[in-house]
């Protein structure tokens, strides 16, 4: 008995040091693969960009230093918040979650699961939509997906669409095309017939609209801009919709910011189906969402009830029909931004944006500019530019040199989107950097000096756009870099929020 108990003891030491010293022999492997692979501080995938890809993070650097000494006036951009940032750079973006939240086509989903339920639940009570008439999918990957999975879901191949021109403050997405040449997809599958500003006043032409689409009788109506500085008439498009039988889409991505906080009117009221990007004045990552109404639509006389049955089809639209794996860092940051978005200082945030893009407004119309429709109601504004004799394309040149980023915009009445009239400039991101009605002021005062200067290089090169800006870079090199500084000195005193090491 004793002996055999020794010889076990035995035996399993000699198999306890054979496994060790066979241990011993893979460690080399284990510690290459290790390093290797990942877990290691010194492994090639736990570098800090700056050490591993100095030559990217220069460039990140710089547009950092960019956006901090510049004036964003583009008025669909803005600085997100660290949290959006940080979800953004998060292990999120390991994880393959094709499907919804309980239903995926991949393991491993269940925080996943609860992060975008979180990010629904959040989008539906920002806007304040009851759940059981609204449903949402946070999963495109933008807006223009988010769009087209809309045109996917509701209408057949070649259905017809009715959107605001682009060149009159639509979006590409509405169903652009020109001169009988289809530019946008939305215009590719789908018919699209626009509708027009007013040239004279710059305003929606509802009349005209409902003229066209009883004509056209297009399945589809879209209520939704990208350069329109008045609060849209979503009742109006309502009534026109109905009239020819067609679903009302309100693409809010402009203007959603405004709508959370309940500083203009809603398009949820009236509307079958609500898209928005998080980017703009929401102020979240770059990502789209849909709105759609579900549950009862009507009760028939006999009491007979009838179902919305948007729900499955946006659903299929979005995946499998044009999309893959949702992008889980952005839906995460949607929750985020969600949560911002609902907040009282947030309120307060869209109401300065409000009030500032007024002042731009009144400031630049009493150096002698003409706003168009003569002011505005959000957070952008439209400059015309034949009042001064300049182009947006040269106004936008100079503008950039003096580090102030605009873009040049069609107004109502250009005949050519190549070299438009005009320039759009909106309020979100200088807002988000604490600018208040006095420091427009002096945005008003240096987009003044910027163009002044334009008109001077106008008077030397003449009107072409190319001599314009060799005279500018040439003989008013001094001039330009003066005022640049002036500029940089004033933005650089503003914070910009969200930017973590880089
Ligand atoms: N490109 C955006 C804008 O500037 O309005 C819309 O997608």
């Amino acid at each position: 008995m004793e002996i055999t108990r020794r010889v076990l003891v035995a035996t399993t030491c000699c198999n306890v040091l054979r496994r060790a010293s066979l241990l011993a022999s893979y460690a080399p492997i284990w510690k290459f693969r290790r390093s290797k692979m990942s877990g290691d501080n010194t492994s090639v995938l736990n570098q800090n960009l700056s050490q591993y890809d100095p030559e990217l993070y220069a460039l990140v650097k710089n547009e950092k230093r960019r956006q901090r000494s510049g004036l964003e006036m583009i008025a669909s951009e803005n600085f997100t918040s660290l949290s959006v940032m940080q979800c953004l750079g998060s292990c999120l973006t390991n994880k393959y979650s094709e499907g919804l939240p309980g239903q995926r086509y991949y393991g491993g989903n269940e925080f996943i699961d609860k992060i975008e339920v979180l990010a629904q639940k959040r989008a539906l009570e920002t806007f304040r939509l009851n759940p059981e008439e609204w449903g949402v999918n946070v999963q495109p990957y933008s807006g223009s997906p988010a769009n087209f999975a809309v045109y996917t879901a509701l209408t057949e191949p070649h259905g017809r669409i009715m959107g605001l021109d682009l060149p009159d403050g639509g979006h590409l997405t509405h169903g652009f095309m020109r001169n009988n040449k289809r530019i946008s997809a939305t215009s590719i599958f789908f018919e699209s017939m626009p509708y027009k500003v007013n040239p004279v006043t710059g305003l929606i032409d509802y009349d005209k609209l409902a003229e066209s689409a009883r004509l056209f009788r297009p399945k589809i109506i879209i209520a939704g801009i990208s350069c329109y500085s008045r609060c849209l008439d979503y009742k109006r498009f309502r009534e026109i919709a109905d009239e020819v039988d067609a679903l009302l889409f309100s693409d809010m991505s402009h203007v959603s910011g405004l709508v959370a906080a309940n500083v203009i009117p809603s398009p949820f009221e009236y509307s079958d189906i609500v898209t928005t990007t998080t980017h703009k004045t929401l102020r979240g990552p770059r990502a789209g969402v849909i709105f759609f109404r579900k549950g009862v639509k009507s009760v028939s006389k006999t009491g007979e009830k009838m179902f919305y049955d948007f729900e499955n089809r946006i659903n299929n639209a979005v995946f499998p029909a044009l999309q893959g794996g949702p992008h889980n860092h952005q839906i995460a940051a949607i929750a985020v931004t969600m949560k911002q978005a609902a907040s009282s200082q947030f309120q307060a945030y869209q109401q300065q944006v409000v009030k500032n893009a007024k002042a731009l407004s009144k400031g630049l119309q009493e150096c002698g500019y003409k706003i168009v429709t003569d002011g505005t109601d959000v957070h952008l504004i439209l400059v015309d530019l034949r009042s001064v004799g300049l182009t947006g394309s040269k106004a936008e040149f100079i503008l950039e040199e003096i580090n102030i980023a605009c873009n040049k915009n069609t107004v109502p009445g250009d005949k050519s989107a190549l070299n438009p009239s005009g320039i759009r400039l909106g309020t979100p991101a200088l807002t988000t950097r604490g600018f208040q009605e006095g420091d427009i002021q002096k945005v008003v005062d240096f987009i003044h000096k910027g163009l002044q200067v334009a008109k001077e290089i106008q008077s030397k090169s003449g009107p072409k756009v190319v001599d314009f800006k060799s005279v500018a870079l040439k003989e008013f090199k001094e001039k330009i870099e003066a005022l640049r500084e002036e500029v940089n000195q004033f933005a650089n005193s503003f914070p910009i929020p969200g930017c973590g090491e880089i």
